[in-house]
């Protein structure tokens, strides 16, 4: 079997964890990376540094959403079996100040790779990375791959786009190609404007007297969160599946941001009560609501289940940020 995977956004936080994955699996990995003139690259600094994976079995090339051309001539030349699409604009809150831009990678990025894919002579099997905030304020909680898409937000209303585009080329033109509608997954590599991240990061600062206090902005809210290690693993098998599907990846549970608190100044024997202040500037326009989903299609026809519980996650960020003080 042509084992060759393309992935987009592979230096995120997904990306990396998905390429040690199809590494493991005994993949060549290629990935796609912008030409910027500040590279962040450091999630897959250890794989770069090992001579036996960089440009062995991994390798990187320019190319980028809003350049199809180069798009087009990298998926040409590899010709891989799968493709993992994992990039854009991802934050909800900086999506209302540039939706523009959110939604040209987000949603135009895709529809032009799906227009890529269709031309390719033997088109790849394509794994979309949606997310939970397609549902917006949702008619049923939990949410499952049938709910109806009501986004509140341009992040939501970019994946909604793209989400259903999938559908339309997987319906219309044949394509192997596979929405995972992806609910809140965290790690150590998340990156730092994410509530979690910003609250582990932060915690282990005021313990090693770095810094007092921690702004947030709503502290009520609430998601389903996982780790990310465990959501590239889905992907993965949804792509092994004999046809094409729509699967919902969560862990059924709700937390909200004062748990995440609870958890990560705990982790470092601390109370929260006397560092975190409201920044009114941090409150979102629009909040979703009862965000949880339902995971039972994954389990049942991929046999995914989430290893990693909520609280042990948060202590996982929390003690890496420690180490790194
Ligand atoms: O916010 C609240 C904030 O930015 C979580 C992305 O991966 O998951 C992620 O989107 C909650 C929200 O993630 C702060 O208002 C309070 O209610 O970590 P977040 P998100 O918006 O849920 C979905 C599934 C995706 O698809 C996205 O790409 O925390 N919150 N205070 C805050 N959030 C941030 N970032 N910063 C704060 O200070």
């Amino acid at each position: 079997m042509n084992k060759t995977a393309f992935i987009t956004g592979i230096t995120g936080q997904d990306g990396s964890y998905l390429t040690e994955l199809l590494l493991t699996q005994g993949y060549e990995v290629h990935g796609a990376v912008r030409r910027t003139s500040t590279l962040e690259r450091s999630r897959l600094a250890h794989l770069y540094a090992d001579p036996a994976v960089y440009n062995q079995r991994l390798f990187l090339h320019y190319a980028d959403l809003d350049d199809p051309t180069t798009l087009r001539r990298v998926l040409t030349k590899i010709a891989p079996r799968e493709i993992y699409h994992l990039a854009g604009q991802s934050h909800v809150g900086l999506s209302f100040e540039i939706p523009e831009t959110t939604c040209e990678f987000t949603a135009m990025g895709t529809l032009r790779l799906l227009e890529i894919l269709r031309d390719l002579p033997e088109p790849p099997r394509f794994f979309h990375a949606t997310s939970s905030e397609i549902f917006g304020k949702p008619e049923q909680v939990p949410q499952t791959e049938a709910t109806p898409m009501a986004p509140i937000n341009p992040y939501g209303c970019a994946k909604a786009f793209a989400t259903q585009l999938v559908r339309v080329y997987r319906g219309s033109h044949g394509l192997f190609a596979v929405n995972g509608i992806l609910y809140n997954h965290e790690s150590p590599r998340r990156g730092e404007n994410f509530v979690t991240r910003k609250i582990c990061r932060t915690a282990a600062a005021i313990k090693a007297g770095r810094q007092d206090k921690l702004k947030l902005g709503d502290t009520s809210a609430r998601r389903d969160w996982g780790h990310a290690r465990d959501y590239v693993r889905c992907m993965w098998l949804a792509l092994q599946h004999a046809t094409p599907d729509d699967y919902l990846f969560a862990t059924g549970k709700l937390h909200s941001v004062q748990d995440v608190l609870e958890q990560a100044f705990a982790a470092v024997e601390l109370d929260w009560r006397d560092h975190v202040e409201t920044d009114p500037g941090l409150l979102r326009p629009a909040e979703p609501l009862q965000l949880v989903g339902d995971a039972i299609k994954a389990r049942t026809v991929l046999g995914w289940t989430p290893q990693t519980a909520f609280a042990d996650l948060i202590r996982e960020m929390t003690l890496s940020e420690l180490r790194s003080q």
